[in-house]
């Protein structure tokens, strides 16, 4: 019996998500076996899981399959049961056509479906009864994120005594575009129902205060406006906290993993495919219409065209994960990248060197780090974007100070990491001249480049993923986790920081 859950079976520590850290897989002859779920919510979670036995609630990934509970790996899964017509509804509709572009500033036109509402409402209370039954008498719940934004109200009512955080991964949209969802009260009031709601950016965090504000104004007790004392919202005689925790990645374990002999010489054995260029441009990104794919191809292409560079010395590669295929708006922007792609090699392709190397593909881990070795120049543009994982995980992966790092100003991850060359996805030209920049800067003698690619990585080295649950966790309440001599040294130093500012 692990630290979290007691002699009766019940977790004292429970994390709640749409998906399970694993996806069941069935083969052809009806066998099942479980392989680990692509994105970025497991690759943040994980290490915090690993120190912190625990329950996790969530989806196993296919319709109607019926799982009993079970342990891996120390942690007990709970698989959540959703119909093929719920899939439909609560993940590929609701969740994915709603509430994902909405949330996104709108780059992809949401749609409101009442039925589809209705699903999300009853998958979520499925998601809050589970876990009602697992979790110990004032156990800790976390909730995971934009699908399961009524859990925290829902499970309120069915178990007072639990200690309720829930985090979401996603932007949290300006006032002006949330207030257009029919269900927006619900939505707000069901996020009130947790004891600490948190977003990656103080600029949600605002956003919600101002919603709850308007939205739950009636129910809210306390305080000027009914926003309570700051960071705080007194709601139906309680105090919800509200934060800014920006995630993060296991900075360490990647930048052993950079360091490693078989990684370094897989990322030489990469450049040396490509016929050693002199600069590699490198893309990764779930294959999403808020990543901005499209629009980095188009600045490539014009480089190219207006002879700023050379598609005989630069090569660029991107890398995409499939995802949410089944989504028509998913599959559009799939064929509009290719297009894009053959365009591009068509025009300035010689036999065997083709200026675009498009993999749409999920990598394993080590193979990731070796071209994030590899890339010179790493281009992160989403049009919106949570916090974006990818930004982080280049800079650890440039163990030598190496490389340039292009961001977008509408990523999270762009708070912190102020020495990338920030860019506006909207504007080509701007964008051109980052990607131009940065491939000068990118050469090995630059002080420059060695000058921001330091200051990034102390960003990323003390801010990494254990030091985001950390925090969140002891807003919660939870006792904190003994702090390593860097995490203290860290703290130090940011709380010196506010202090001095
Ligand atoms: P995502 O939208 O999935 O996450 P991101 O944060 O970039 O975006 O995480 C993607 C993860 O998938 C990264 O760990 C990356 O390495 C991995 N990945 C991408 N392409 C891959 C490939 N081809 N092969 C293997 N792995 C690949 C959501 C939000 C983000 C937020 C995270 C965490 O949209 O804004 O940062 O959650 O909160």
């Amino acid at each position: 019996m692990s630290e979290f859950v007691d002699d009766t079976g019940a977790s004292d520590f429970i994390v709640v998500a749409n998906r399970l850290p694993v996806d069941l897989v069935e083969d052809s002859e009806g066998n099942r076996s479980w392989k680990r779920s692509p994105g970025g919510l497991v690759t943040a979670l994980e290490p915090m899981l690993r120190g912190r036995d625990g329950a996790w609630v969530g989806w196993p990934g296919v319709p109607d399959a019926e799982v009993e509970p079970f342990e891996q790996d120390g942690l007990l899964l709970h698989p959540v049961r959703l119909t093929a017509s719920e899939v439909v509804d609560y993940y590929e509709g609701f969740s994915n056509a709603t509430l994902w572009p909405l949330y996104h500033d709108v780059v992809a036109p949401p749609v409101f479906h009442r039925h589809w509402w209705h699903a999300y409402v009853r998958v979520n209370q499925r998601f809050a009864e589970e876990v009602a039954q697992v979790a110990a008498p004032g156990a800790t719940v976390w909730v995971q994120d934009y699908q399961l934004q009524l859990v925290p109200s829902q499970l309120r009512k069915l178990r007072p005594d639990l200690r309720i955080g829930f985090f979401l991964h996603i932007p949290f949209p300006p006032t002006e575009l949330f207030i257009q969802l029919p269900w927006r009260t619900q939505i707000v009031e069901g996020l009130l129902g947790a004891d600490l709601v948190g977003f990656h950016t103080p600029g949600g965090v605002r956003n919600f205060r101002w919603l709850a504000a308007r939205l739950a104004g009636s129910r809210l007790t306390g305080g000027a406006g009914g926003t309570g004392r700051p960071g705080e919202i007194a709601f139906e005689g309680r105090s919800v906290k509200v934060g800014a925790f920006p995630i993060s990645i296991d900075s360490k374990e990647l930048d052993a993993l950079a360091r490693s002999p078989e990684v370094q010489a897989r990322a030489a054995k990469i450049r040396e495919d490509l016929g050693n260029p002199k600069r590699i441009v490198l893309g990764v990104d779930r294959l999403d219409y808020t990543k901005g794919i499209s629009a980095r191809l188009r600045a490539f292409h014009e480089l190219l065209a207006d002879g700023r560079i050379d598609a005989a010395d630069t090569v660029m590669i991107q890398l995409a994960t499939p995802s949410r295929e089944r989504v028509e708006h998913y599959q559009e922007m799939r064929d509009e990248i290719e297009l894009s792609v053959g365009r591009i090699n068509g025009e300035y392709a010689t036999v065997g060197h083709p200026p675009v190397h498009y993999l749409h593909q999920s990598l394993p881990r080590d193979e990731l780090a070796a071209f994030f070795v590899a890339a010179d120049v790493m281009l992160v543009t989403p049009l919106r974007d949570g916090m974006n994982l990818v930004a982080k995980e280049y800079v650890a992966c440039k163990t030598d100070n190496s490389g340039a790092l292009v961001l977008s100003e509408f990523a999270g991850a762009a708070g912190e990491l102020g020495a990338a060359f920030l860019v506006n996805p909207h504007d080509l030209d701007g964008m051109k001249n980052a990607l131009a920049a940065a491939l000068t800067i990118a050469a090995p003698d630059s002080e420059d480049g060695k000058r921001r690619m330091r200051a990034l990585r102390r960003q990323v080295m003390t801010h990494d993923v254990d030091r985001w649950a950390r925090s969140f966790l002891e807003a919660l309440g939870l006792p904190a986790a003994d702090k390593s001599p860097e995490d203290q040294k860290a703290d130090e130093d940011e709380k010196a920081d506010a202090e001095s500012s």
